[in-house]
């Protein structure tokens, strides 16, 4: 186990200037990387995410091939309520489907609280694994309310999620029993996560953007601010993180996070113009700009850090998760250009 203080990525999340410019990719794992696929198998990726032998080996993949400076753990936002049997499961080339989807109250019934040493002693053994593994930091994840509450509620991805939206609308209490239930269960395996070893935690609220700032902050915030607060203690950095959310993002600030991923439709300067220097921000390469030809992405890349200005508080990375058809030759280029473009403006880090 390596002291990761003056690593370059938890250097970042605290705004203090480094060596260098750190990178990783949301969904560096998974489908994009042929040694993924050599070794997944058949199966629902839930019964991947159970073996800590074959989550590790999947977690380090990325941080081998590509050197990114950190490595996020192979887990899934809806591990946690398959886990406490709400019923709901993986479909390859689909994502989270869920048979009887959350309609009422007796559904409550369902959402369990969660006791991450007995439901998901595996995630926590990975963790550990990891840890003393690495010589770079551990992120550790959970999806939040409102976006796992969209796959319990529309039964799976959804583009409208107009039933969640009528829920919330119409039932607020019910909508509210049913985020405090998923914040607390979000709390909880961020907290084991960390306790065992996590160095900075995300929190994946991928679809909030499908809201207008108003609903967002009646009916969303409180849950995630609860999640943020519950962990404030842990001396960890706290990643928000959602699609689309240039309107929302003071907002989702001020659930509590210290460093905000931004999508490519934001570019930093305005973020950074609606949020202040207190945060860290994290982004926001188009990742289908990854499919198109290297120069097209180098002048991308450089456009990206042309915007940060060089400002210490700035984690590279795409504005959303890796698409299954990029090359990873790509991707490795992208590490070597932002290792080599960033600032080199001292600073101790490993
Ligand atoms: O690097 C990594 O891949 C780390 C592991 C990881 C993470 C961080 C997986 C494994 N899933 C996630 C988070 C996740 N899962 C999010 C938040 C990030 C994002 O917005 O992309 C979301 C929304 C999900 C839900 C999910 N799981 C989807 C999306 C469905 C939709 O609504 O469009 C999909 C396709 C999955 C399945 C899944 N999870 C992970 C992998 C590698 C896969 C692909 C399936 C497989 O390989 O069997």
């Amino acid at each position: 186990m390596s002291d990761l203080t003056s690593s370059a990525f938890l250097r970042a999340c605290r705004g203090e200037p480094g060596s260098r410019v750190p990178v990783w990719f949301m969904r560096q794992a998974g489908r994009s990387l042929p040694e993924y696929r050599a070794i997944r198998g058949e199966g629902s990726i839930n019964e991947a995410i159970a073996k800590p032998d074959l989550a590790t080996e999947i977690t380090l993949q990325p941080v081998r091939r590509y050197g990114v400076d950190a490595a996020i753990l192979f887990s899934d936002i809806v591990t946690p309520v398959h886990a406490i049997g709400f019923g709901i499961d993986i479909k390859p080339g689909v994502g989270p489907v869920a048979e009887k989807p959350f309609a009422s109250a007796a559904d409550l019934d369902r959402l369990r609280p969660l006791d991450p040493d007995v439901d998901t002693p595996y995630v926590l053994e990975t963790v550990r694994n990891l840890v003393a593994e690495l010589d770079v930091p551990l992120i550790g994840f959970a999806g939040a309310p409102f976006t796992v509450a969209s796959y319990l509620v529309e039964g799976g991805p959804s583009k409208t999620h107009a039933r969640t939206k009528q829920m919330l609308h119409d039932e607020p209490a019910l909508w509210h029993n049913l985020l405090d239930r998923l914040a607390d269960i979000a709390i909880a395996s961020l907290r084991s996560q960390v306790e065992n070893g996590a160095s900075a935690i995300q929190l994946f609220d991928s679809w909030a953007g499908t809201l207008d700032p108003t609903t967002y902050e009646r009916s969303v915030l409180p849950a995630s601010t609860k999640v943020f607060e519950a962990l404030a203690d842990l001396d960890v950095p706290r990643i928000h993180f959602g699609v689309n959310t240039g309107e929302l993002l003071p907002l989702m600030a001020s659930a509590g996070a210290t460093v905000m991923g931004v999508d490519w439709r934001t570019p930093l300067t305005s973020a950074r113009a609606r949020l202040g220097d207190t945060v860290t921000l994290q982004g926001n390469l188009d990742p289908a700009v990854c499919l198109a030809s290297w120069p097209v992405v180098e002048r991308e890349v450089r456009r990206v850090l042309a915007e940060n200005a060089g400002n210490p508080a700035h984690i590279f990375n795409l504005g959303h998760g890796v698409m299954p058809a990029i090359d990873p030759e790509i991707l490795e280029q992208v590490v070597e250009l932002v290792h080599a473009e960033g600032r080199a403006d001292g600073g101790p880090d490993a």
